[in-house]
């Protein structure tokens, strides 16, 4: 499974799904930091639709909103 967060550095709500993955000891998530990186920013517009972040991509499929992100993280531990 590919996990990919579209994330900024200022953002609060990143800062907090960054943390509960920190906590959680995952080291398969890519980071996608869409202030840095134009293409980041363009990728998740045209595949998110929606200009916000955090952003956790599964497998290609964005999911937007910090708490569902942290809930799914969560229920899907590392395997
Ligand atoms: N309810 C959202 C709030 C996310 C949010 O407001 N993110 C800000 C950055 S801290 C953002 O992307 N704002 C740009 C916009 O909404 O257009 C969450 O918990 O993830």
């Amino acid at each position: 499974m590919k996990l990919e967060l579209y994330k900024f550095d200022g953002c609060p709500y990143c800062q907090r799904v960054m943390r509960a993955i920190q906590q959680s000891g995952r080291t398969d998530v890519e980071y996608h930091d869409i202030q840095k990186n134009p293409e980041d920013y363009r990728r998740l517009l045209e595949v998110g639709g929606i200009d916000q972040a955090p952003c956790l991509f599964i497998d290609g499929k964005p999911m937007y909103e910090s708490a569902d992100i942290i809930a799914w993280l969560t229920a899907h531990p590392q395997e």
